[in-house]
């Protein structure tokens, strides 16, 4: 028997890299779409099947996590025998001028998915996107153990919605997993984010299209790793005997402006000739260091990093070069890395 699983979030970074994954495991993925103005499925573009395609696998459905009558009724027909929680409000800043929506889509979305499994009464495992947010200001290594101590709504979301998984998982006997993965990048990730923000920078910089680069606070240490590898942990978390919440990261950290150098560096350029300091980047409240504790996760799920953060620098920049020249060239790009 095939297996099925439905995707919250199936259009953004991480979405799109767990769909390719669950479609090479012969899986058929359905996957939540909002209704938006202008096309948002870019990310999936290079493996989406036309709906007429007889044997499509991947198959999208409108529906919004803000909509709970809507989720209900599409687990109720699916009846997937996996369910990943990407979808979210998902940066940082953004949470702190609209803090409500996030709280809503966030925290809120993560319970109306939980109690519409609950609804349709349906058997299935579920996935939880949570985030190295949520310890916040609590210092590192971070690990499964560590205190929550968030620092934006966007931290505090998240953690209502880990709590909220956990408590599914307690009182009502649901496989519900938590995922508490660090920073994870590719050249799929969205172009606000500081580290696909800095290598887009450097392809238009080089190009001559671009002559500054205006980013917040370069001293935040984050552990970057690879979004490949890491939906691979989200895979690996559901097909466990036994539901329990893991820590994935690389063990290994930078600071934003190392990040600038490794990346500015593969284009053979000097960052401090470009970046220039603009202070609405900056954060109410930041969270200073981030360096994870994956030791977990790799004994029990056997899974284990292999790209550490110069190595996706270099891969993130070759890949906005290579994207923006086949742009100016007149080519259809395709985001297929
Ligand atoms: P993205 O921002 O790339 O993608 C977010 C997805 O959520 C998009 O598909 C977006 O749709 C969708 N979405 C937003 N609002 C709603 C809504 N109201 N209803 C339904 N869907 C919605 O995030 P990533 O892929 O990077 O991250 C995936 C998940 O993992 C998120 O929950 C994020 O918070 C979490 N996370 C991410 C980490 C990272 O480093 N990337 C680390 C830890 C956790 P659209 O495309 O239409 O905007
Ligand atoms: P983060 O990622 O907040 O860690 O959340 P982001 O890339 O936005 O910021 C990382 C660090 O860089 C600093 N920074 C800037 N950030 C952005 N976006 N833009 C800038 O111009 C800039 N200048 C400096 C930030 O202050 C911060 O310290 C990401 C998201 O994917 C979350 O959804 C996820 O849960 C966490 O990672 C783990």
């Amino acid at each position: 028997m095939t297996k099925s699983a439905l995707i919250t979030g199936v259009t953004g970074q991480d979405g799109s890299y767990l769909a390719e994954l669950l479609l090479s495991k012969g899986y058929t993925v359905h996957g939540l779409l909002r209704r938006s103005s202008s096309f948002n499925t870019a990310r999936l573009d290079h493996f989406y099947q036309d709906p007429h395609e007889a044997e499509r696998r991947l198959i999208l459905h409108h529906a919004d996590l803000t909509d709970g009558v809507a989720l209900v009724n599409l687990l109720r027909d699916l009846r997937p025998d996996e369910v990943y929680n990407l979808g979210a409000q998902s940066h940082v800043r953004v949470s702190f001028d609209a803090p409500l929506y996030t709280g809503d889509v966030t925290g809120m979305g993560t319970v109306r998915l939980l109690e519409s499994i609950r609804a349709s009464g349906i058997d299935t495992r579920i996935y939880q996107a949570s985030s190295s947010e949520m310890f916040g200001s609590a210092p590192p290594p971070q690990n499964e153990g560590t205190p929550f101590h968030p620092r934006s709504p966007y931290g505090c979301a998240k953690v209502f919605g880990y709590w909220s998984t956990v408590n599914y998982r307690e009182a009502y006997d649901l496989f519900a997993v938590n995922g508490i993965l660090f920073n994870h990048e590719s050249p799929r990730r969205g172009e606000t984010f500081v580290t696909r923000k800095i290598t887009r920078a450097v392809a238009r910089i080089r190009a001559g299209l671009q002559k500054e680069l205006f980013l917040g606070n370069l001293d935040a240490v984050r552990d970057w790793g690879y979004a490949p590898e890491y939906v691979e942990a989200m895979w690996r978390m559901l097909q466990h005997d036994t539901p329990d919440d893991y820590v994935v990261a690389t063990g290994e950290a930078a600071s934003v402006r190392d990040f600038l150098g490794a990346a500015f560096g593969a284009a053979g350029m000097d960052w401090e000739e470009y970046v220039r300091f603009d202070a609405k980047y900056e954060r109410p409240t930041e969270v200073d260091a981030l360096i994870g504790d994956a030791s977990k996760a790799e004994k029990v799920l056997g899974w284990k990093p292999r790209v550490r953060w110069p190595e996706l620098a270099r891969v993130m920049v070759e890949a906005d070069i290579g994207a923006l020249e086949a742009e100016l060239s007149g080519e259809t790009v395709r985001i297929d890395r």
